[in-house]
């Protein structure tokens, strides 16, 4: 079951340009910040609220780490600006299962590995009404 906005991934050129554009204008920090190089991104999460599922929503900023990244790709056609939305479930397994069946296209056969140590998948956007979709169970079990 999905039970909450884990987080809004959002697409830039310059990571620390943007991080400091969300901190002075919001008062958001970076609550963790990584790269992984498997997606392509340097990435940092800021969160924004504590959820009732015992997890949290964040924004997930996003700078490539090579021109043949998703996301580098991405901002060449797009120019910055919101890439994908992110679901959390304590059952990323199961909800890709449940979501394949209906006929959306599930991009992994398994989970991968995303931010903070969460399983994630992603659903092809062209079967989402345009939008790149992500489904996350993250690494702590308190939602559990
Ligand atoms: N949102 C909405 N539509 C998108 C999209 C996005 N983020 N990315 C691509 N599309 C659309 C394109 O506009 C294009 O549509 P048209 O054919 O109408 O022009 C179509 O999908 C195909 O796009 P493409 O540029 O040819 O790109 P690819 O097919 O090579 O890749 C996708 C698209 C979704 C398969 C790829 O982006 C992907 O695998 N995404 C999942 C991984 C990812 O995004 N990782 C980065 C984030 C990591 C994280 O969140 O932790
Ligand atoms: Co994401």
């Amino acid at each position: 079951m999905l039970t909450r906005i884990d987080h809004i991934g959002i697409a830039c050129f310059d990571l620390d340009k943007t991080v400091e554009f969300y901190r002075a204008t919001y008062g958001f920090e970076v609550f963790h910040s990584e790269v992984n190089e498997e997606q392509g991104v340097r990435e940092a999460m800021l969160k924004i609220n504590d959820t009732g599922d015992g997890g949290a929503s964040y924004l997930q900023l996003l700078e490539p780490t090579r021109e043949d990244s998703t996301v580098a790709k991405w901002l060449a056609k797009n120019g910055e600006g919101v890439h994908h939305i992110a679901f959390g479930t304590a059952d990323v397994d199961g909800d890709a299962a449940d979501i394949k069946s209906k006929g959306v296209r599930v991009l992994y056969d398994e989970p991968r590995i995303g931010s903070m140590g969460s399983r994630i998948t992603f659903l092809h956007p062209k079967d989402c009404g345009g939008v790149l979709t992500e489904l996350v169970t993250s690494a702590t079990t308190t939602e559990h």
